[in-house]
């Protein structure tokens, strides 16, 4: 049923349109009551205000903190009035019904975003504003509640059409919006108390390190984008970003063309951006990823080269691929990229020459960041099961030389470690099963996702010899090569396969009951292995 507005209570923090607001309302004979600033802008304005402290017969207390919890505002906004016991409280006490209220909050993430001061931030914590935001939305049958000065045409509109009344359906749909606001205002909170600034947080810097990350969920999220649709046409999908999000990914990418990006274009080139952010500052480096998998990467001395010697690892798979590289883009790289038809390419920068050759493929999107995520920084990672979500912190290990422990007679040379540490930063990224050989800086053969590992190595080795065949090479770059196992051999025949793939260098997690047994057969076949004491399982 239709609610005729008789009084209005107006407290907002942003005060665009709102004298706008009251000059129409006070036209339609619908009273108004604010709050200190309100007033003194709708005054100013030359309307006629009622304040909030005549009516609480309280003056404004505390710097605002206490100005209009009071039951004379809560009574005016809560009673239920078709109940009798309410209009007789209402009778009692003298309590005038309130029935609508336009409040928007303190702004709480915008102090933090400008980095404020502590003391700045928790001022900028309203309390009495949700609370009577709350109270009209909780009796939105009775009560009109406006949070979004975007809304303020529509609620005039409203008036207009239905006699200086608001429907239900109205009522309602604000009520639902409003709630939506306390609850993602409350959640910014709780964001600020879990990862805000160790300097301004409440916390203080080695609580805030010591709270274990997982339990330090975000709970604030936005929409950025919709997506056209999901992994598949079927299924709707959207980008959202956390608040103070803090690091630089795709979603904060800037897309100098092509097609809008699509949901497995987002997945792709984050699988191809963490990646390559693993060699950010190293020599130049290129990934080729297909299917949130890398089918090629390489550094060498210049990214043309990284390319090409990506791109041979399999070339077929990277038709469609998504590239990322971890130095700016010039000319001749981005002609031969675009020799192949490829999705995506996402770098730190493009000089001229580079972004002219990309301006000839319409479709390619080229996505440009300002600085690569850190790969071991700490974050989140949520998936949903059914029933319920899984989170974990993301696997931000990284080892280095010194973190391998050598377990065979024979040492490892200097290369073969090189090649080794190469091949596990890849084998993270890989979906498990994950074997990855690398030689010189190249991988040389990439198995991944398999049920067993036996299986990822022997897919492994077949890309390497197909690889050859292509380029006419006298042998597979598995020859010679380092091999990384994302988990360890469970038994010798893993190791045995990859010896007779060629590899002579191993490095695996270890820890398997039968480690003795994998370390005999590496002696007996002369190679070199190096345990890390890290897994990286990825599913
Ligand atoms: O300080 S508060 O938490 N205590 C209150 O009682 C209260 N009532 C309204 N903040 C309160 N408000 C907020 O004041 C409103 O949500 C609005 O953002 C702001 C408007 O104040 P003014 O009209 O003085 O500019």
């Amino acid at each position: 049923t239709d609610v005729a507005i008789k009084r209005a209570l107006l407290s907002v923090s942003d005060k665009a349109g709102i004298v706008e607001l009251g000059g129409k309302l006070a036209k339609a004979g619908v009273q108004l009551v604010s709050t200190g600033g309100t007033a003194r802008t709708l005054r100013d304005a030359g309307l006629d205000v009622l304040d909030v402290s005549d009516i609480t017969d309280f003056p404004e207390m505390m710097d605002g903190r206490v100005k209009t919890l009071h039951p004379m505002v809560h009574g005016g906004l809560l009673a239920v009035r078709d109940n009798e016991d309410h209009t007789a409280a209402m009778d009692a006490h003298d309590i005038g019904a309130i029935d609508l209220l336009v409040v928007n909050l303190y702004p709480f993430e915008e102090t933090v975003a400008r980095g404020a001061s502590r003391d700045e931030i928790v001022e900028n914590i309203d309390i009495g504003g949700p609370a009577m935001v709350r109270s009209a939305s909780k009796n939105h049958q009775f009560v009109t509640i406006v949070t979004d000065p975007s809304d303020y045409d529509e609620l005039t509109t409203e008036l207009a059409e239905h006699d200086g009344a608001t429907t239900q359906a109205f009522r309602t749909r604000m009520a639902a919006k409003a709630f939506a606001k306390t609850a993602s205002y409350d959640a910014a909170i709780a964001n600020w108390f879990a990862f805000g600034d160790a300097y301004t947080n409440p916390l203080g810097a080695e609580a805030l390190k010591a709270t274990p990350f997982v339990e330090k969920m975000p709970l604030a999220f936005s929409k950025k984008d919709e997506l056209r649709y999901g992994e598949n046409p079927h299924q709707t999908a959207a980008v959202y970003l956390p608040q103070n999000a803090g690091v630089q990914g795709v979603p904060q990418a800037v897309q100098v063309q092509g097609k809008e990006l699509s949901y497995n274009n987002y997945n792709d080139a984050d699988a191809a951006l963490e990646l390559v952010a693993e060699f950010a500052g190293g020599d130049p480096a290129v990934v080729i990823v297909k299917h949130a998998n890398p089918c090629g990467v390489a550094q060498a001395s210049t990214l043309l080269e990284a390319w090409q010697q990506a791109l041979a690892c399999d070339s077929v798979s990277a038709f469609g691929g998504i590239v990322a590289v971890n130095r700016p883009l010039d000319g001749p790289t981005a002609q031969a990229i675009c020799e192949i038809f490829t999705e995506v390419v996402i770098a730190p920068g493009a000089d001229d020459a580079a972004r002219e050759a990309f301006a000839a493929k319409k479709n390619l999107r080229l996505l440009l960041i300002e600085d690569f995520p850190q790969a071991d920084r700490e974050g989140f990672q949520i998936k949903t099961i059914a029933g319920g979500m899984l989170m974990q912190s993301r696997d931000n290990g990284v080892i280095g030389a010194d973190d391998l422990k050598v377990v065979t007679k024979r040492q490892p040379s200097e290369q073969e470690v090189a090649d080794a540490l190469f091949a596990w930063k890849v084998a993270k990224h890989v979906k498990s099963n994950a074997i990855v050989y690398a030689k010189d800086g190249v991988t040389a053969g990439i198995g991944a996702g398999q049920m067993n590992r036996r299986d990822s190595s022997r897919i492994a080795a077949v890309r390497a010899a197909e690889a050859a065949e292509a380029a006419g090479w006298d042998a597979p770059r598995t020859k010679g090569s380092a091999v990384a196992s994302d988990a360890f051999f469970p038994f010798a025949d893993g190791l045995l396969s990859a010896v007779e793939a060629g590899a002579t260098m191993v490095i695996q997690p270890g820890g398997s009951m039968r480690d003795d047994e994998v370390i005999a057969a590496a002696d007996e076949a002369g190679i070199a292995m190096v345990f890390t004491g890290m897994r990286h399982f990825r599913h």
